[in-house]
């Protein structure tokens, strides 16, 4: 009956959104999933490149579905994705602009919407928007960031803690739901997994998996900045200075995380200095408290996975070069963020078997995508904020059979935005005109990924947390097929321009103010009036001043 509904979509749909509402019509609707991870890159996917790793079960979706080569998000940070996802609006229209906000959770959500039409919602896993969720039947969400082992998740009856390892959890969580589901009516499930975010702790059956393989280091790893402005420069996520060997790279033996731990005597330091070593003290904290969620027998294999590279530091932490540093946390830091990545795989393979073992596979929209992308030692990073495409881009495949056809990608430039108009239109649910994103059924049910001619021109972007962690400066900007403009605001006034043509300096020479990119520069200039103008987001600094007022601790 999907098929029914969706042939020749377009024509179909509007009917659809008039039977919205009839009970014996629900079960025909589709299910829906979104499949979301926490800072899962495009590169770190196979289907989208195949240098780092190999990830069968989530090539699968792209395979058997479509593979959006260009997704954006409008902030690239977690809490305000989560909020532009679940709303399809932008920051400054949802209010959550940066994770120390409370999402005003009695606003309108697409979940809400598919719950009030007969819809069985639910949000499993990582929440991160601070207030209780409404508009699912059930939920189960981490706390906070979450924790890798033995998480706590605070669910309907309470705050429990699982046992084991929260990729698999979640999953297990996941599953009990579908199975519980009224099999007359659709079901809607967030499933939100915390990984791969930092600090990256692979489940027992990874640890080591890539401790014998080296990774092919990107072409900007020692970026010196130069031709960048001061954003770039004055940025605090490079591998080299603020990934802590400890926290991130796990560098302690199981006799000092079950002990005092000396960072050494900073009694003589200066303010910077005594700032930089209490956040290295709080890190080795959390990690402590982090291994400490091990069972005796996770942790001895723990200390054992993790001896060699330990024994690798010791010997060389005093005596190696910058570059040498950089280079060889960078071989630590991909060892872990992929191992990380294996049990999602895994997962998503496990619950796509489950949905076909129960027939329910091919009646089920499933997006996979990511709250932002993640730097993976490009410019020298880790982390995300800025709007430059490791992180500006997230990865968005989509799988529904009956009205996608497999294996096709698409240039379309998408936006998460986008996705509860397009969940609303597959669901038959009339998409409130409030809604700011467009939906992508044009683009899923075209036949070979065709951009329609009315498509957007560019994505917009805003990102707001400054000051706070990473220090990225306030910028926002638009992305067109070819170029970037972007203009950090706040306490620095300045401009760039990115040609991203094939073949072209990409993201490492700003042309602003090359005299080939005038004609490009006042086109650019135009069309960012316009698309600010479109969504209402026109004046910064009066947005600087709420920001202000709400700050509070991330
Ligand atoms: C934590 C991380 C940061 C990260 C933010 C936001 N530090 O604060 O590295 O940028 O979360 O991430 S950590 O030491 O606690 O790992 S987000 O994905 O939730 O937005
Ligand atoms: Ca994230």
């Amino acid at each position: 009956m999907n098929t029914k509904l969706l042939t020749g979509v377009g024509v179909a749909l509007p009917m659809a959104a008039a039977l919205t509402g009839c009970a014996e019509k629900a079960p025909e609707r589709p299910n829906i999933i979104i499949m979301m991870t926490d800072d899962h890159t495009c590169r770190a996917l196979s289907c989208y490149d195949r240098t780092l790793m190999h990830t069968p079960n989530l090539d699968r979706l792209a395979e058997e579905g479509m593979l959006f080569e260009n997704c954006y998000v409008a902030n690239a940070i977690s809490g305000p994705s989560r909020a532009c996802i679940l709303t399809g609006k932008y920051s400054h229209v949802n209010g959550f602009t940066d994770n120390s906000r409370t999402f005003d959770g009695d606003q309108q959500t697409f979940p809400k919407l598919l719950q009030e039409n007969g819809y069985q919602t639910a949000v499993i896993g990582k929440w991160h928007l601070n207030s209780e969720p409404q508009g699912f039947d059930y939920w189960s969400i981490l706390i906070g960031q979450g924790e890798y082992y033995a998480p706590q998740f605070w669910q309907q009856d309470g705050v429990v803690v699982e046992e084991g390892y929260v990729t698999d959890i979640i999953t297990d969580k996941a599953i009990d739901f579908i199975d519980r589901s009224d099999k007359d009516r659709p079901f809607a499930m967030l499933y939100y997994h915390k990984a791969p975010h930092r600090n990256w702790m692979p489940a027992q059956r990874h640890l080591g998996m890539y401790n014998d393989h080296t990774f092919p280091e990107p072409a900007t790893l020692l970026d010196d900045y130069a031709g960048r402005g001061t954003a770039a420069r004055e940025q605090e996520m490079e591998i080299g200075t603020h990934m802590w060997p400890e926290w991130d790279l796990k560098v302690m033996t199981n006799e000092q995380l079950s002990a005092d731990y000396n960072l050494g005597d900073w009694s003589n330091a200066n303010v910077a200095d005594v700032s930089r070593a209490n956040d290295h003290r709080a890190s080795v904290e959390q990690f402590k408290a982090a291994w400490d969620r091990m069972t005796p027998e996770e942790k001895e294999r723990w200390g054992e996975a993790y001896a060699g590279r330990i024994e690798e530091w010791n010997a060389m932490k005093e005596t190696a070069s910058e570059e040498e540093i950089v280079r060889w946390k960078y071989q630590q830091y991909m060892r872990d963020y992929c191992a990380v990545i294996k049990a999602v795989d895994e997962n998503v393979g496990r619950l796509l078997d489950h949905l076909e073992s129960i027939g329910e596979l091919d009646n089920t929209i499933i997006i996979y995508t990511s709250d932002q992308g993640f730097f993976l030692g490009e410019h020298g990073w880790f982390d995300k904020r800025f709007m430059y495409e490791e992180c500006h881009r997230t990865p968005l495949m989509v799988r529904y059979p009956k009205a996608i056809k497999k294996g096709v990608r698409t240039k379309a430039l998408a936006m998460n935005i986008d996705f509860a108009p397009t969940l609303l239109e597959f669901a038959g649910v009339e998409v409130p005109e409030d809604i700011q994103g467009r939906s992508l059924v044009p683009v899923l049910t075209s036949r070979k990924g065709a951009v329609p001619e009315d498509w957007r021109k560019a994505v917009y972007y805003h990102y707001y947390e400054y000051p706070s962690w990473h220090s990225v400066k306030r910028h926002y900007g638009i992305r067109t097929a070819d170029y970037k403009l972007i203009h950090f605001y706040n306490d620095v006034d300045e401009w760039e321009l990115y040609d991203l043509r094939e073949g072209v300096q990409g993201e490492m020479t700003n042309v602003y103010d090359h005299p080939d990119y005038a004609a490009t520069r006042a086109e650019l200039h135009t069309l960012l009036q316009e698309v600010q103008a479109e969504c209402g987001d026109t004046d910064p600094t009066e947005q600087e001043f709420e920001w202000f007022k709400g700050a509070g601790s991330l």
